[in-house]
């Protein structure tokens, strides 16, 4: 992308609605821009981290054995009637008539709709276990949006779905979800602490919520430094009984908050040295709830024997739209961003220090078409404006590796290569620059 044909609106003030970083560098670096309270639109940058993000979400649910589907944001107020949520959720939901008279609502989340489209099409246990999952933008009429993306009201989320044929076989798969989340947040550049958790008002009796570390961040959170190395972050478990282990390993010692959990066993097994007290933002959250919904909604399955049982389910969500604000919590200085290269907007940038020099422009539109054709996805900046304004804005843009041409260098054939993460520059040869960006 030629940054003078691409809608890169960067800002050089802190917006002073802007309370912690990620909002601050959200607005600065053009990707996202505010409509309403917590409603907001993502301009080509955001989108593009939010896309990348939302293909990780995919790609390891696809791996953890997920089917995708795609369910309407307008749901009526029916379904939510039978099961009993319609007045229990209170002013959170947003609802509203359509010219029938008849009351809609702007979904919160989808139990109700996923196990009304579960029991018209599936009735034997042999189907099962089933886990259905959906991409899709939430309503959520906050009391207090904030910190831009983080808090939205309206805000994207993945909500799986699992369904089976008993509580054993849903905890199962509740397992599965659980250990995929770690993988899933680990490729996004993350450790996420996993916390047993209060239900709200999705309900039910077994949940954790899925942590990673902000100064920002809503909760408290006391864990085990030694949880980022263990092998269920990155290493595929064959068998159940090895996820079955890991799960209690994982939920047993390395990590607790204050109000949900006694603190003695984390107390005697860390030692003092490992235990970190932080502040978490919440990025997942999965719930077993049984037959909660099942039952007054009629999702039932015969079993083995023939019988007719309330299907048992859970339900899993990540919030894809709070994660970009999330891991910029997590990624950035004083300058900007920091982009962790797997959701990068961009692989490598290119600053043409003179846009008015035949030599700088034939230089860096080469370099522009290899790097194009290395699959770098390159960003270059074209635009014709002064040296110090490109290089701040790159800062605060955050791309991995910036490689900058100017008439000085390229006398010689040389380009500077710059780490975005550790701040090194070195003087490349121009031939050999992309192939030091590949290598990394
Ligand atoms: N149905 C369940 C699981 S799919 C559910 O709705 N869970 S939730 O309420 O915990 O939301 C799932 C995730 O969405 C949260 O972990 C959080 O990361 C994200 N989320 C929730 N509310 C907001 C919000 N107002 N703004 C941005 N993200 C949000």
């Amino acid at each position: 992308m030629r940054w003078s044909r691409y809608f890169l609106p960067t800002m050089k003030d802190t917006p002073a609605e802007a309370q912690i970083a990620s909002h601050r560098y959200m607005l600065r670096a053009g990707m996202v821009r505010q409509n309403a309270a917590g409603i907001y639109t993502w301009l080509p940058m955001g989108l593009k981290v939010l896309s990348k993000i939302a293909d990780i979400v995919r790609d390891e649910q696809a791996r953890a054995g997920a089917n995708e589907v795609l369910m309407p944001t307008v749901q009526s107020a029916e379904l939510w009637q039978e099961s009993g949520r319609f007045d229990a959720y209170g002013p959170e939901m947003l609802r509203f008539e359509d010219r029938h008279g008849r009351t809609m609502l702007y979904g919160p989340t989808n139990e109700e709709m996923i196990t009304d489209i579960f029991k018209r099409d599936v009735q034997s246990y042999k189907n099962l276990p089933m886990n259905l999952y959906h991409i899709q933008w939430k309503f959520r009429d906050e009391v207090r949006p904030r910190f831009g993306v983080m808090r939205g009201r309206e805000f994207l989320m993945k909500d799986g779905y699992s369904f089976d044929v008993d509580k054993e076989a849903a905890e199962l798969a509740y397992k599965k979800v659980f250990i995929s989340y770690l993988r899933t947040f680990r490729r996004l550049g993350l450790t996420a602490i996993p916390m047993q958790a209060d239900t709200g008002p999705i309900g039910g009796d077994l949940s954790h919520e899925f942590l990673i570390q902000a100064e920002t961040g809503e909760s408290e959170v006391f864990f085990d430094s030694a949880i980022s190395g263990d092998r269920a972050f990155t290493e595929d478990l064959t068998s159940d009984a090895e996820l079955e282990a890991a799960f209690d390993r994982l939920t047993s010692a390395y990590a607790r908050t204050d109000e949900t959990h006694e603190s003695a066993l984390f107390d005697a097994q860390v030692p003092e040295d490992r235990k970190v007290v932080s502040r978490g933002v919440e990025v997942g959250h999965i719930f077993y709830f049984g037959t909660k919904y099942s039952e007054p909604l009629g999702a039932t399955v015969s079993n083995a024997d023939g019988q007719d049982v309330p299907v048992h389910m859970g339900s899993y969500g990540i919030g894809v739209s709070r994660l970009v604000g999330g891991i910029i919590e997590a990624n950035h200085d004083d300058d900007g961003i920091i982009w962790p290269s797997e959701i990068a907007p961009f692989g490598v940038g290119i600053i043409n220090l003179k846009t008015d020099d035949a030599a700088c422009n034939e230089a860096c539109d080469a370099l522009y078409a290899q790097a194009t054709a290395a699959g770098l996805d390159p960003l270059l900046d074209d635009r014709d404006m002064r040296p110090g304004g490109k290089f701040a804005d790159m800062e605060l843009i955050g791309l991995p590796w910036v490689i900058t041409i100017g008439p000085r260098g390229l006398k010689d054939g040389m380009a500077e290569l710059k780490n975005r993460r550790t701040g090194e520059k070195q003087d490349v040869a121009l031939a050999d620059v992309l192939a030091s960006v590949s290598a990394g």
